[in-house]
């Protein structure tokens, strides 16, 4: 892709932190080069604005910063990586559709839930090119981009965003396991992995940054912003399916509720139904022009708390001590 300059204010400010940072008119790619880098993941990663980014991803979320431009319609589910991105994409999609689609012939059953909702900053996610700008509205897009560089204009025309997020021992026993498993030759222990967590020192992170860039714009605007968790789903995924509907635009009807439409589409996208399926086994998910992982990388064990079978219950009361610190006043708790 043509390098192309970033055109921006000289200075902007970061919601999420105190932060100021200085943007500068450069082509991306010499502006990314130009960021403090700290080595430690897979990647080193490159700061920018107070997160830490891959440093082709950031190139990306720059251009989409500047291009992206935003629909009234649009919906936009944004994560953080490993929070349950593959399965929100499933549940919104299956939602948002379930007037086209029965769940007999579901295009789940043949095709992943990443191919299905294309990703605004990672070119061509899914097997087959996907433009974003020639869907057709409404839009179902994902974005794992902090609410302080989602394009400014998905606020001002009033784009919906569904933000999930997971407890972040959880998200890191995942995020681990995803690097050592994704990235040939990575081979990163817990302890590492656990201290530069806890400094803020991860993809996308700081964790809890992230997660409170999104849960104070749901709280200002919560017409517009959802705040989902993991847990939640999981502890009642029958009810999300009902308040993801309506959030959505397309609430449940009486009919539908009396046929247990929720239910089946509880199960369609339920960890075990959809790890049964051989499109989740094999084959792989294109994540970029020349980045490929393989389908059943986004599947491990869907669980919640399976960070006590990785983690010390003091490395456990560490993070949470840290997250507490970090969230308090802002009403967000894990
Ligand atoms: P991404 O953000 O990199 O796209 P994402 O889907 O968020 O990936 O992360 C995968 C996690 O979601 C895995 O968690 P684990 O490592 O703790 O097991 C994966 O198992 C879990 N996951 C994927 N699909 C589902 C699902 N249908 N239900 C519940 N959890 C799921």
């Amino acid at each position: 892709m043509a390098a192309q300059p970033i055109v921006a204010p000289s200075m902007i400010s970061d919601p999420e932190s105190s932060t100021i940072q200085e943007e500068y008119v450069l082509p991306p790619k010499d502006f990314v080069a130009a960021l403090p880098v700290r080595e430690g993941w897979s990647e080193p990663l490159v700061q920018y604005n107070n997160y830490w980014f891959r440093p082709r991803l950031l190139e990306r979320i720059l251009l989409v910063k500047q291009d992206f431009v935003p629909r009234a319609d649009d919906i936009i589910l944004a994560t953080q990586p490993k929070c349950g991105t593959t399965w929100i994409k499933a549940l919104a999609f299956t939602i948002t559709n379930r007037s086209c689609y029965g769940f007999g012939d579901h295009p789940l059953l043949t095709r992943h839930p990443q191919h299905v909702v294309p990703f605004i900053e990672i070119p061509a996610a899914g097997l087959i090119h996907t433009d974003i700008h020639t869907l057709s509205s409404p839009r179902l897009l994902a974005t794992h981009v902090p609410m302080s560089l989602l394009p400014p204009d998905t606020r001002s025309v009033g784009c919906r965003v569904v933000y999930l997020c997971r407890d972040p021992k959880d998200a890191l026993v995942s995020r681990l396991h995803f690097e050592n498993k994704a990235f040939q030759g990575t081979n990163l222990s817990m302890d590492s992995a656990f201290s530069m967590f806890c400094e803020g020192f991860s993809p996308y992170g700081p964790f809890w940054d992230h997660c409170l860039g999104y849960w104070r714009e749901s709280v200002t605007r919560p017409d517009s912003v959802l705040f989902l968790k993991y847990e939640e789903i999981k502890s009642d995924p029958v009810n999300t399916v009902r308040k993801l509907a309506k959030f959505l635009g397309v609430p449940l009807t009486e009919e539908e509720e009396r046929s247990g439409v929720a239910q089946e589409v509880v199960r369609l996208c339920s960890f075990e139904a959809l790890t049964n399926l051989q499109v989740n086994q094999v084959g792989r998910v294109r994540l970029g022009d020349n980045i490929f992982m393989s389908n059943s990388v986004f599947y491990r064990k869907g669980e919640v708390g399976d960070w006590a079978n990785h983690m010390s219950h003091e490395m456990g009361d560490k993070l949470d001590r840290i997250v507490q610190q970090k969230l308090e006043g802002s009403g967000l708790v894990f």
